[in-house]
């Protein structure tokens, strides 16, 4: 393939990457916490807390970072009967179902439950508000192993549940391992960048779904270049790694104001790359990167990457000095959240 298909080619690889979205639609009964868990997966405030949806006419929807989530209004009322309601909430189109409960699991939950298993649907259940639940004498896993005899009863087969809890962040990262582990392909990865690290684990994670990224985007950075940049002997496009830069931070919870914070801590090595990823962030931080790289005399090809920007592309000096300086600021944002993660350092 010549370097003008395989530029063809990683173009639309990349604008098919930035438009795979996962859609996670919500229900249970309003108090659950559904508001509350997106926001905490999404790792933003997106949602309101402590407002029913249940009586608005719309199904509340949030989207952030290629994450979607749909908070349902309540099945089977009076605004919704269950025979439109397949229909009217496109049910067919969301990827995934969480079936959000804090007490007891309600009869509409479980019958829109099983219309979803007839269909094919995956569904997660959550009990939430894990910190809440205590009985004197009784041990947690007994508890614990309540809830879940009740779900089976209620639904009549054995289902997946998941512990949490917002206020403590008990079962948060296990949720979206479980999410995850529930997708496929594309959006798999897009589950792992956009959705919040809560573990070490996840972070890893997080990273490797970044550095596929990071391919994409030097490809086309380096095959869409047209005026080469000074000082560097090669022409590469600084606008998508500008904008690269701008969803890798994004992807690791980076806000701006998160980082100014950060800026000035007391842990030095945080401060240190805290001002690495603000400092790259701009153009001349970016002509930096480039011009530290292009010096270098082994430049390091990225093998297992070839398939997905094509030969020709992968073999180019653009290439190697773009995919090299995009893992350099990744490695930046990825060692900052671990040591976010290790320091317990919210924003
Ligand atoms: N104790 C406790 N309270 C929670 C938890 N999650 C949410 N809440 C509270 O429960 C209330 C309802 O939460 P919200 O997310 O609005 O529920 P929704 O109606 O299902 O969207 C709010 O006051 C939240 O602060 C949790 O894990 N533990
Ligand atoms: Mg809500």
């Amino acid at each position: 393939m010549s370097i003008h298909d395989e530029a063809e080619k990683i173009r639309r690889k990349l604008d098919e990457e930035n438009s795979t979205t996962v859609s996670v639609a919500l229900f249970g009964q309003p108090g659950a916490g559904k508001s509350s868990l997106i926001n905490k997966i999404v790792g933003q405030k997106v949602a309101e807390v402590g407002v029913e949806t249940d009586k608005t006419v719309a199904a509340a929807s949030y989207e952030a970072k290629g994450l979607r989530f749909v908070d349902l209004p309540g099945y089977g009322t009076k605004n919704f009967p269950k025979e439109s309601y397949f229909q009217k909430f496109d049910i067919q189109q969301f990827d995934l179902f969480l079936c959000v409960t804090s007490g007891k699991l309600h009869q509409a939950d479980t019958e829109f439950f099983q219309e979803l298993a007839r269909r094919g649907k995956v569904c997660i259940f959550v009990v939430n508000k894990h910190d809440e639940l205590w009985e004197d004498g009784i041990a947690i896993e007994e508890l614990e192993q309540r809830k879940i005899n009740d779900i089976t009863k209620h639904v009549g087969q054995p289902v997946k549940v998941v512990f949490t809890s917002c206020r403590n962040g008990t079962g948060l990262d296990a949720l979206s391992i479980e999410i995850q582990n529930n997708l496929d392909g594309a959006k798999r990865e897009r589950w792992a960048r956009g959705a919040k690290a809560y573990s070490a684990r996840f972070l890893q994670e997080k990273k490797s779904a970044c550095e596929k990224y990071v391919s994409y985007a030097a490809a086309a950075a380096a095959a869409n270049g047209i005026n080469p940049v000074p000082g560097v002997d090669v022409a590469v496009d600084i606008s998508i790694i500008m904008k690269l830069f701008k969803e890798i931070r994004d992807d690791y919870g980076l806000t701006d104001n998160f980082l100014t914070n950060l800026k000035q801590s007391s842990i030095p090595v945080v401060g240190r790359l805290a001002n690495n990823v603000v400092q790259y962030a701009a153009k001349e931080g970016i002509l930096i990167l480039l011009k530290r790289f292009a010096g270098r005399q082994a430049v390091k090809t990225f093998a297992k990457y070839i398939p997905f920007v094509g030969q020709a592309i992968a073999a180019s000096l653009g290439y190697a000095i773009t995919s090299n300086v995009g893992n350099s600021y990744l490695s930046d944002c990825h060692e900052l959240a671990e040591e976010i993660l290790n320091n317990k350092l919210g924003e």
